[in-house]
């Protein structure tokens, strides 16, 4: 027994002693309860005992969470920060405290000092490729477009906006005629959808941009109640490809996502692990891939392969 534990990696033997605090932003959406999954599966595959905190989408909940983590002594602090401003104060008392913090699936305006890395997709070119993904399946036919963005103040709510209005700049076809904040849910997707429709008499709505695909799907069920077909009346392209995007895109009810992968967390605690055991220093972003995936995917192969991942 002595000889096998002895020939474990430095990393390995740390990891089974590290604990870490992670401030998820809540469950909000199909794909961040798959995130939390994974990453629940990615420490326990490591030996990593993980302290979680559901801050119910309130950053004055995952301010009080991290300095709960800073007080218990955690070796490090995965954060999905809910928005990007605000978290100077916490980062410098975990900086201080000598406790790594990364960053998942959002970014901060925060000086980089103040983080070891963040784990993202690259948002900007996920609304670029909608946009571009738009231009391309209208041809050049006019297009009033409603568009539904993410939580206030997020990055991706303002990465995913600026990328999409760079996707469809020049194509003087396409114009966004309404733009609100559906703060990522499906319920809010649906209200906000209804109340476009109501606005626009429901006829002039060509697209719906969705920052993620959980608002989309809030948005079909009232573009069905309204009288109206999804994927055909109105296009609809969206963010995440959780198992519901693919199902509705199989069914003719969608049109294109850009998928966005739930496993932040093997990049994140692989980085971790380096840096607690080596002091190996990562970059400072870790750019995870986004896939398009549209009508000509078999996406009834993917929803089945996708469903049990825990969306
Ligand atoms: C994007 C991530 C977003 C997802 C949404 O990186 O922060 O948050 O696209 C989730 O589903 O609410």
């Amino acid at each position: 027994l002595l000889a096998s534990v002895l020939v474990l990696s430095p990393g390995a033997l740390l990891a089974a002693d590290m604990t870490i605090g992670f401030s998820q932003i809540g469950s909000e959406s199909g794909w961040r309860a798959a995130e939390t999954t994974v990453t629940r599966q990615e420490a326990e595959s490591r030996g990593i005992e993980l302290k979680f905190a559901d801050a119910q989408q309130k950053q004055e909940n995952q301010i009080k969470a991290i300095r709960g983590f800073i007080a218990q002594g955690v070796d490090a602090i995965l954060l999905a920060p809910v928005v990007a401003t605000g978290w100077d104060e916490v980062l410098e008392e975990a900086k201080d405290a000598e406790i790594p913090v990364v960053l998942l699936d959002r970014t901060v305006d925060a000086p980089e000092d103040l983080y070891l890395t963040a784990v993202t997709s690259d948002l900007v070119h996920e609304g670029r490729v909608a946009g571009e993904w738009l231009a391309e399946e209208m041809a050049g036919e006019d297009c009033r477009i409603v568009e539904l963005q993410g939580t206030t103040g997020s990055s991706p709510a303002i990465d995913r906006k600026k990328g999409f209005e760079e996707g469809i700049a020049g194509q003087d076809n396409l114009e966004i005629v309404r733009s609100q904040t559906g703060d990522f849910t499906r319920a809010q997707g649906k209200v906000v959808m209804e109340s476009f429709l109501k606005a626009e008499g429901g006829d002039t709505i060509c697209a719906l941009y969705a920052h993620n695909d959980d608002m989309a799907v809030g948005a079909i069920q009232a573009i069905k109640e309204a009288g109206l077909k999804p994927g055909e009346d109105i296009k609809i392209v969206a963010i995440d490809a959780v198992p519901d995007a693919h199902l509705a895109i199989a069914n003719g009810e969608m049109n294109a996502t850009i998928e966005l992968t739930p496993n932040m967390a093997g990049p994140a605690l692989d980085a971790l692990e380096a840096y607690l055991a080596n002091g190996t220093e990562p970059a400072k972003w870790i750019q995870t891939e986004s896939k398009l995936y549209t009508a000509a995917d078999d996406n009834q192969a993917v929803y089945e392969e996708k469903k049990n991942l825990g969306y």
